[in-house]
């Protein structure tokens, strides 16, 4: 195929950006944290979505060159922004084949050395799937990145099928609560009923809570009285890109 082709090419022609969406903790109403989200404008046919292009990436063997230079190019702003003033915290999205990659945290160590940046100011987001793949490889490279000291989330949580007592076997501290029990919150009995057991049950793991998708005042104000940790979503910022989040953090009371 040549989208796979033209996508090992991105990279090199500089067609790849980083965005970037706030995460507002809930009680204090600060942000100090984002995720990184990639984006790619492809010459001729435009904006391709990462669901599409991530997929390719997966299949075709060419993730973990992209998710190197996502690593570099986060590191690189990360930089960036504290020579700025803005003390931030940044979470990425690993694959399947990223959390079995021996050289991870090698690579990691090396980029925090280059970049001057405290191991903490970067965290790491995987779904249950991209873990559960092959469990023991995941797990190991998961330890070495905690114990360098990075926090792990377990991304879309509540759409996989494993259950908590295996998620806290794995170094993890967060749950990103998937944004289809999110984004109808406010309207949807269920969705709130799967929220709330959600939250109790994480929290009374030591689990942080993060809601993706929250898109309304109402479904945060839910939320926060849920005690849901951290809110994400369109009715806080849409993801941007890295030199938006300056001024929007200014404006953002
Ligand atoms: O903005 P949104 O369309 O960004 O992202 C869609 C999906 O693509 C999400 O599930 C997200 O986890 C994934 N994704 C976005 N950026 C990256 C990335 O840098 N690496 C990986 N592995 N997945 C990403
Ligand atoms: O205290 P411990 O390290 O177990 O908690 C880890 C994180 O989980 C804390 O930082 C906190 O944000 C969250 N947490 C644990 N229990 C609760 C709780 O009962 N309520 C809230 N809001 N957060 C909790
Ligand atoms: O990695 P992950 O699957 O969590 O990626 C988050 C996805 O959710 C990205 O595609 C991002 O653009 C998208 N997203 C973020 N906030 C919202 C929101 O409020 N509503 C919707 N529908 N999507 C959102
Ligand atoms: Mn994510
Ligand atoms: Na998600």
């Amino acid at each position: 195929l040549t989208l796979i082709r033209d996508l090992q090419d991105a990279v090199s022609n500089g067609e790849l950006w980083m965005a970037y969406q706030p995460k507002v903790n809930a009680m204090t109403g600060r942000v100090n944290q984002c995720e990184a989200l990639m984006r790619w404008r492809h010459p001729s046919l435009g904006f391709i979505p990462p669901d599409e292009f991530i997929g390719l990436a997966e299949r075709s063997g060419s993730i973990r060159m992209l998710s190197q230079w996502m690593l570099a190019n986060v590191c690189a702003q990360l930089h960036a922004w504290k020579q700025q003033g803005y003390h931030l915290s940044v979470a990425v999205n690993l694959s399947a084949s990223d959390v079995v990659d021996r050289q991870l945290s090698v690579h990691l160590t090396s980029l925090f050395e280059r970049y001057q940046l405290n191991p903490a100011q970067l965290s790491i987001e995987v779904t249950e799937s991209a873990v559960m793949h092959d469990v023991d490889a995941a797990m190991s490279t998961l330890l070495e990145l905690n114990q360098l000291g990075l926090s792990i989330a377990i991304d879309d949580y509540g759409t996989g099928y494993s259950s908590l007592a295996q998620i806290k076997r794995l170094p993890v501290s967060e749950l990103k609560i998937d944004k289809s029990f999110v984004l109808a919150i406010d309207s949807q009995k269920d969705d709130l009923t799967i929220v709330r057991s959600t939250i109790e049950m994480g929290h009374s793991l030591g689990l942080r809570l993060v809601a993706e998708g929250v898109e309304n005042r109402a479904s945060a104000e839910l939320l926060s009285k849920l005690g849901c940790d951290f809110l994400q979503g369109y009715w806080i910022a849409k993801p941007m890109p890295a030199d938006e989040l300056p001024g929007w953090l200014d404006n953002f009371t």
